[in-house]
């Protein structure tokens, strides 16, 4: 650790107690700025980094609301509005039970970076509540949205702050939230993106962040004379991204054989395709948080409890589930089975331990903050499309997106090239990322 990343590490962890997430986010990226101040002292006396780590407003609220048997019940609700040097505040909304501050700061902090990749005018944001969506019925997820943009709505408009979906928050929980602000508003505006189609959703907005990460490592193997074709791909998670990731896998050749829960992970070895990608979406629907009856769909699947996939020799690793999901040991069974690529699908999988170990070893290492940035890329086309009040063709918005994509893998391989001829994406998205917000945030004051 280099002596700025230490004092500000010192400081961070200071002002931040308990805030573990929201440390190791900070800590990875300022591996980079410290690189960057060197290059751009004018960053550095403006203290750029340092103010883009405070967020710019924090709030925070009561959501009660009533269960189907008349009890009440009390959640807490968050918007954490982070950078909005580019444009509107923007990012998803979060309903699980490990939500906190913590984790919406990395969140949030994580989302700048990406947003500025995406080249839209996207400024960033997160929020959520600890609310736990599992075993609830329809009524009481729209009660709990209701109550949750009850107080959010004072917030929130489509110049000022846009929210979407993440963990726990798909196009159901969009509509209630929708829904309500429309009420409390007596206005239709894109004030949420991942809306249904017919009321001013974007088409592939469901799929663009899975399908945004495949075009991503398309580029990377590219990189090296590879191709996607007959690759064996292990994933994690079996939700939205995960399913996006699967879907487009599938159509360009490569074979998924694992996918995974919070009770284990199954093994596909006929490949997750087709009618099986399908069933995920089934599965998930009947609210059990469990990927075990996946194996009794298919002959010749197998479930492994309490494990997690990246034991299985594969190609490509590609954790799509939670935060710190993939560790150090996960990284050295993927290096010992010459694993070529690790790419975070969901937002900082990787512990900073798991990320060195693929680093040094050569190994391909995608980060979410680009790689994922897919989604929110189709979150600004939806923004565009509601404000030009049309909408686009599927081959219209999975042609941007695919653009941006490859976009965003130039930028990464162009900051992140090193002597030594090993593309340091990790510093090369925080280095592309950092440069858009700092020079926005020099030219509008210390503000
Ligand atoms: P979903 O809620 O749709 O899916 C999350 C999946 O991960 C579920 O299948 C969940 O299972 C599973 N899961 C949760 N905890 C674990 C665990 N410890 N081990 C294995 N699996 C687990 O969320 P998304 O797919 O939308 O989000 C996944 C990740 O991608 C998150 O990090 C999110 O921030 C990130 N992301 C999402 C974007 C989007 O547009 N949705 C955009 C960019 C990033 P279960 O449902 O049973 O809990
Ligand atoms: O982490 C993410 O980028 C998202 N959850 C998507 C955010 C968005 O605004 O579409």
């Amino acid at each position: 650790m280099s002596d700025y990343v230490e004092k500000l590490m010192t400081e961070v962890t200071a002002k931040n107690p308990g805030e573990v997430e929201f440390h190791q986010a900070v800590e990875e990226i300022a591996a980079s700025v410290d690189l960057i101040y060197q290059q751009y002292p004018e960053y550095r006396s403006a203290k750029i980094f340092e103010r883009m780590i405070e967020p710019e407003r924090v709030i925070m609220f009561r959501v009660p609301w009533l269960d189907d048997q008349g009890e009440i019940h009390i959640n807490r609700g968050y918007r954490v509005e982070m950078n909005s040097a580019i444009g509107p505040y923007k990012g998803g909304l979060r309903f699980h039970p490990s939500v906190n501050l913590s984790s919406l700061k990395f969140l949030a902090l994580e989302q700048t970076f990406k947003n500025s990749l995406t080249s839209l005018p996207l400024g960033a944001g997160k929020g959520g509540s600890d609310f736990n969506p599992k075993g609830k019925s329809d009524l009481e997820i729209m009660r709990f949205c209701q109550s949750f943009m009850n107080e959010l709505f004072r917030y929130i408009g489509s110049c000022t702050d846009v929210p979407a979906g993440d963990i726990g928050v798909g196009g159901r929980e969009i509509g209630y939230l929708f829904g309500q602000y429309k009420k409390l508003k007596n206005e239709f505006t894109g004030v949420l993106t991942g809306k249904g189609i017919e009321w001013g959703g974007s088409l592939i907005r469901p799929e663009a962040t899975g399908f945004g990460v495949v075009y991503f490592i398309e580029e990377m193997l590219k990189t090296r004379g590879e191709v996607l074709k007959g690759k064996r791909v292990a994933i994690s998670g079996f939700g939205n991204v995960a399913w996006g990731v699967a879907m487009k896998l599938d159509e360009l050749g490569a074979k998924v054989i694992t996918l995974s829960g919070p009770d284990g992970y199954v093994y596909d070895e006929a490949g997750v395709s087709g009618e099986k990608i399908a069933s995920m979406v089934r599965l998930r629907a009947t609210n059990n948080d469990v990927v075990a009856p996946y194996a009794d769909l298919y002959p010749g699947v197998e479930f492994y409890q309490g494990k997690r996939p990246w034991e299985v020799p594969c190609d490509i690793a590609i954790p799509c589930a939670i935060q710190n999901e993939f560790h150090d040991q996960d990284a050295e069974a993927l290096v010992k089975n010459q694993c070529m690529c690790v790419c975070e699908g969901a937002n900082m999988p990787c512990t900073l331990d798991a990320i060195q170990i693929i680093q040094h070893s050569g190994v391909l290492c995608g980060p979410g903050k680009a790689a994922n940035a897919g989604g929110v890329a189709v979150s600004g086309l939806e923004m565009s499309q509601n404000a030009m009040k049309m909408m686009w063709s599927r081959e219209e918005v999975n042609r941007r997106l695919r653009e941006i994509m490859q976009k965003i893998h130039e930028t990464c391989y162009k900051y992140g090239q090193k002597s030594c001829g090993y593309v340091d994406y990790i510093h090369g998205a925080n280095m592309g990322g950092f440069l858009k917000v700092a020079n926005a945030m020099l030219d509008q004051g210390v503000v």
